[in-house]
């Protein structure tokens, strides 16, 4: 590659408005250098909470990576630790997801080559990045992955295991196809194990521990079998690493630049066990996607596929424990004075009951109307008041709607609305009948003719207007002769109020 190997910045996220871009070009010079990319590829990715010593192992890795036939490959006493870049104090320093520049070719003892990537991650939870940002970087780096070590301290707390639920549900999502597990090997690294006499450190303690902490049991609560069953269901493998605390000047000490001689002992005997087993060429898993191994090449199209799947606004937003209860207290409220509302006027005017006077049947709606809004202020639900008083006013706009729906119906119901069109041109019938009669007796006989023509076409749309009514077919065409009939009514409706308003003009003046 020419230049120093170094991290690679290929996923940025941007703190203002939480989006996240892809540096294709960046990616590209990784995975596409000649030597590597059309070997099927090996990704192991650290993801968990941020300040938790993710790059600082990865570092270490790095070193047995370059070091392997090096006995002494964990290095010396007084040597500083360099790779990804890792520092001490409580503000978060990896953003977004980056690569090391350099992709190791491994050969395995079969004689198959593969080409490894160490992927370095942002840490979740920092003050700065919101619950979907923590999930869109975990997910991605799940979805990359061959081999994922979920970092975290000291213990596995079931919120630890409810976080993974949702990053590989949020993962889980993105993915189109999805065969019997989604993602590949997962490995709990549990830092600063303090009870080596309860599981001792390394695979045997943590995979004892783990079988353990993920056990299905019939008494347990369902909450607790769902998320540990989701947990199996996503992962082809699981297992678990005790390390143990790598002393208080690698935790504390502001001038520690990772000598090894300021690292506790058992810590380092702890990474020389781990790092080897991690990294052995015949237990680096390829990456597969859907069942095929994938190349560096392949690989970096799956990149660019699933950024813009999390680019886009088709995935859900995931949400805070509160924000998420809250939301579901107050749809769950609405629902209730909904369905309370609905009940009420089904009551009165509902299915086959009779037509209800509208004055009488508005009365009810505001009673009800009010009583289910009452219903959804005092009912108890999370979130403050300006949460609620969004969900109050979408209330308020779904109960206007079923109230137009009960209106509608209950004027279907109205007899002289249902033969409002026959009746509207029965009149104008016996209208054009008697006008046509009147025209002919005075001489008019053309304009008779007329009368009589249109005459026709009136009891044409009464006869079509029945036909219509009674098969249901031709719906369009009924609507039209309704509207027509409804205009003829408001015309003559508009005329006999305006000439019953001049007459009563001229009486009031001839008084
Ligand atoms: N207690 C404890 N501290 C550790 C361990 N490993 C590293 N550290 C210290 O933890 C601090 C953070 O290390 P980093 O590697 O930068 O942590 P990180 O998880 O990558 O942090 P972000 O990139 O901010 O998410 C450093 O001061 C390390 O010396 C460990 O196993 N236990
Ligand atoms: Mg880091």
């Amino acid at each position: 590659m020419g230049s120093e190997p170094g991290p690679v910045q290929i996923v940025t996220v941007c703190k203002e408005d939480h989006s996240f871009g892809l540096d294709t070009e960046a990616l590209s010079r990784v995975l596409l250098a000649p030597e590597v990319r059309d070997k099927h590829v090996v990704v192991l990715s650290v993801a968990g909470a941020f300040r938790k010593g993710k790059s600082f192992l990865l570092d270490f890795m790095l070193r047995y990576m370059y070091r392997k036939g090096d006995e002494n490959w964990l290095g010396e006493d007084d040597e500083p630790l360099t790779g990804f870049s890792w520092r001490g104090g409580s503000e978060p320093e990896t953003t977004g997801i980056q690569l090391w520049s350099e992709v190791f070719p491994v050969t395995k003892s079969d004689g198959t080559e593969v080409a490894v990537v160490l992927m370095d991650t942002q840490g979740a939870f920092d003050n700065q990045s919101t619950v979907k940002d923590c999930a869109t970087i975990f997910a991605l780096s799940t979805m990359t992955s061959s081999i994922q070590i979920y970092n975290l301290s000291q213990n596995i707390q079931e919120d630890d295991l409810q976080q993974l639920q949702l990053f590989t549900e949020y993962g889980r999502l993105a993915m189109d196809e999805i065969f019997l597990k989604p993602f590949q090997s997962l490995m709990f690294l549990i830092r600063d194990w303090s009870f080596p006499y309860e599981y001792a450190y390394g695979f045997k303690g943590g995979s004892e521990f783990l079988d353990k902490r993920l056990q299905v049991k019939e008494a347990q609560h369902e909450e607790l079998q769902t998320v540990r069953e989701h947990i199996h269901s996503c992962f082809t493998k699981i297992s678990c690493f005790l390390l143990p605390h790598p002393g208080l000047n690698v935790a504390t000490s502001p001038s520690f630049k990772g000598q090894l001689n300021d690292v506790a002992p058992e810590f380092r005997e702890q990474l020389k066990s781990l790092i080897p087993k991690l990294l052995h060429p015949d237990r680096l898993a390829e990456k597969e996607i859907n069942g095929n191994k994938v190349t560096c090449r392949g690989l970096l199209e799956f990149f660019k596929a699933y950024i813009k799947i999390y680019q886009g606004e088709d995935l859900p937003q995931p949400k805070t424990m509160l924000m998420a209860t809250a939301e579901a207290n107050n749809l769950a409220a609405v629902a209730t004075a909904k369905d309370q509302y609905y009940k009420k006027m089904e009551k009165v005017c509902g299915g086959d009951l009779p037509y209800v006077s509208p004055d009488s049947l508005e009365e009810k709606h505001h009673f009800n109307f009010r009583e289910a809004l009452h219903a959804f202020s005092s009912t108890k639900k999370m979130g403050g008041q300006e949460f609620c008083d969004r969900y109050q006013t979408q209330l308020e706009k779904e109960l206007e709607e079923m109230w137009q729906s009960f209106s509608k119906h209950n004027e279907s119901k109205n007899l002289f609305s249902a033969f409002r069109t026959p009746a509207v041109l029965f009149v104008l019938v016996c209208f054009l009948y008697v006008l046509s009669g009147v025209l002919l007796f005075i001489g008019l006989s053309t304009f008779a003719l007329v009368c009589d023509c249109t005459l026709g076409v009136v009891m044409m749309s009464i006869l079509t207007w029945a036909f219509i009514r009674y098969s249901g077919r031709y719906r369009t065409v009924g609507g039209a002769i309704d509207q027509a009939a409804g205009v003829v009514l408001e015309q003559a409706t508009v005329v006999l109020n305006k000439s019953r308003g001049t007459s009563t003009v001229d009486q009031k003046k001839s008084s």
